[in-house]
């Protein structure tokens, strides 16, 4: 007996060196320490033991078992140690490394710019007034003096869902519809922002494309009025050397109109490639409130007069960073957006 109890002690301590990981330790552990495990057996056996050989055998098997415990227990802490160690040193992350940076992107052109103008013309007093892109042939065409049939209708080849309702070409009808829930309210003052809609795709057409319209309305509103506004709002988006010039023209819903031209942004006036050597830019459309308009919008023009213009963002985007073809607003080029 006591001879087995060295050879397990013996044997124990082999096994111990030779596991390799914690499943094995504890398969180890059964083999030794479990129910039928050969430590525990041999206890069992305790009993064919001889009283005088008892106390001494009880002993060292006691020992073996004690001391195996402890062994099974250390040797697991061993593993677990070996294993976090391992895995700090596969998973390890340095923290002195600099971070990944990442990009926040930023507005389109198109809104900057639209940003800017809007800007300029509430610290006038101008409020930004609102309408839908899907409008009324009334709204877009009959109110600005534009009945069917008319010719200028064909100048705006237009997207039309049925017959009384279309992609509204300018953004006029919002100003029309703003007089109408404001009349007889003076004065009217706003600015009218928005994506318009039009049949035209090239360089310089793009079937969707946005513009501000502005509109005064109030007593005793001159041509001088929309001019001082307009070399104001000029200077302010251009540079405080431009000058303008203003060129008999004709819209159905203006009388007179006036094409606005500024003073070349690149070569000041003297001529170049961008002006077309002429030294002018054409930059907005305008004119004094054609009576009709006023009076389907509930005003009296014996009462009251009016001056409205027309701009379209891309072209003073495309003006003010130097951009070639309004295609580019499009296609979202990161190359052509960040630059701007
Ligand atoms: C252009 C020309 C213009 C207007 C828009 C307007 C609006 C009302 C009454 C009278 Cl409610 N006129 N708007 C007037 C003149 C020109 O736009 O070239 N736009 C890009």
């Amino acid at each position: 007996m006591r001879e087995r109890i060295e050879k397990l002690k013996a044997k124990l301590a082999e096994d111990l060196k030779s596991t390799s990981d914690l499943k094995e330790l504890e398969n180890l552990r059964v083999r030794y320490l479990g129910k039928k495990g050969e430590i525990t057996l041999l206890m069992r056996r305790m009993g064919e033991v001889s009283a005088e050989e008892r106390p001494l055998l009880g002993k060292l098997l006691n020992e073996l078992k004690k001391n195996a415990e402890r062994s099974f227990v250390d040797k697991r802490g061993e593993f677990e140690n070996k294993h976090s160690a391992d895995r700090w040193e596969k998973e390890r992350i340095d923290v002195t490394l600099p971070g990944r940076s990442f990009s926040i992107g930023g507005k389109h052109p198109v809104t900057l710019v639209l940003e800017e103008i809007e800007e300029i013309f509430t610290s006038m007093g101008f409020k930004i007034a609102e309408g839908p892109d899907v409008e009324l042939d009334y709204y877009n065409f009959e109110a600005l003096n534009m009945p069917r049939e008319h010719p200028a209708r064909d100048m705006q080849d237009s997207f039309y869902i049925n017959p009384e309702v279309l992609l509204r070409t300018h953004t006029s009808p919002v100003e029309v519809r703003t007089m109408e829930a404001q009349a007889p309210e003076l004065p009217v003052r706003i600015i009218s922002p928005g994506k318009v809609y039009r049949r035209d795709d090239d360089v310089t057409h793009s079937p969707m494309f946005h513009q501000v319209e502005g509109l005064v309305v109030d007593r005793g509103i001159t041509l001088a009025d929309l001019k001082g506004t307009l070399l104001l709002f000029v200077r302010e988006m251009f540079g405080k050397d431009r000058e303008i010039r203003l060129r008999p023209s004709f819209f159905p819903f203006t009388e007179p109109s006036a094409e606005v031209d500024i003073s070349c942004i690149v070569c000041n006036g003297k001529g170049c490639r961008v002006c077309g050597g002429t030294g002018w830019l054409e930059i907005l459309g305008s004119g004094m409130s054609h009576p009709h308009v006023l009076r389907v919008s509930g005003y009296n023009p014996e009462e009251v007069t009016g001056y409205a213009f027309g701009m379209g963002v891309e072209r003073i985007a495309m003006l003010k960073y130097g951009i070639e073809d309004i295609r580019l607003f499009y296609t979202n080029d990161l190359r052509m957006l960040s630059q701007c």
